[in-house]
């Protein structure tokens, strides 16, 4: 009897003992697990984001792994509902029944337990080119410099009902002059201040450089701050670079990179 006995307190001890470590490291375990957000943005770039930071996933088995989750996709800055998605040369996605959907616009999608609010906006002309001066000067850029592009986005991006200017300008892939030097800016105007985002100027190096683009304002933590994504293109098929920029203790900063 005295042995059963001892048995049955062992048996109860361990049960305990499993259930106290349980509690203490698994549970957290779980949350953290439960933490983990996938931003895919177009077909070159997979970003994990955990406990406050971001990885790029570079490799295909990495990528793969995501084959067949549930992703909230939107397309052109626009939600267009929840979808299964594959990877193969690129992103597919398909309904729950396995139906494929075509979306031929930009395209971009998450999974996480909280919203990824994504702002819509247009891209506009730049009628007043003070602050395109005043950059242009700052890096010894003449203020008669053609574009091959220059245009602003107007969004409120940080919540205080006050909307800001996103600039781009760039000569790069420039068809109709050749410039001694390749620039490529980014940069927002909030209250009359210049804050850089991007900013890359060098001499010119033709079909080699790439041609920066506002893709997506997005607020992937949920701070109610919109971060940006940067995308540079090659010319050819080469792909996408793909930048995340978070505005924190007021400058952009670059969090995570496709490259
Ligand atoms: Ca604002
Ligand atoms: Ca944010």
């Amino acid at each position: 009897m005295a042995s059963k006995k001892a048995y049955i307190i062992l048996i109860a001890i361990i049960v305990i003992f499993g259930l106290v470590m349980f509690v203490l490291f698994g549970v957290p375990n779980i949350k953290k697990e439960a933490m983990e957000s996938v931003l895919i943005v177009g077909d070159n770039t997979t970003w994990v984001y955990k406990e406050q930071k971001w990885t790029n996933q570079a490799s295909l088995v990495a990528i793969e792994q995501y084959n067949w989750r549930e992703f909230k996709v939107f397309e052109s800055n626009k939600e267009l509902g929840n979808y299964y998605l594959w990877h193969d040369d690129k992103w597919y996605a398909f309904k729950e029944d396995r139906e494929a959907i075509n979306i031929t616009g930009n395209f971009i999608a998450y999974d996480a337990n909280y919203e990824m609010k994504i702002l819509d906006y247009m891209e506009n002309e730049v009628d007043d080119m003070t602050y395109v001066y005043q950059v242009l000067e700052e890096n010894n850029l003449a203020r008669d410099s053609l574009f091959s592009s220059i245009y602003k986005v107007s969004v409120d991006f940080d919540g205080d009902s006050i909307v800001e200017d996103f600039y781009l300008i760039t000569n790069v892939f420039a068809l109709d002059f050749e410039p001694e030097e390749d620039f490529g800016i980014a940069f927002m105007v909030k209250n009359g201040e210049i804050y850089n985002i991007y900013n890359e100027v060098g001499v010119a190096v033709g079909l080699d450089n790439c041609k920066p683009y506002y893709n997506t304002f997005i607020d992937t933590n949920n701070d109610g701050i919109y971060e940006v994504i940067l995308s540079c293109g090659k010319y050819s098929t080469e792909g996408v670079i793909d930048r995340l920029y978070q505005f924190e203790d007021n400058q952009f900063k670059l969090m995570v990179s496709n490259q």
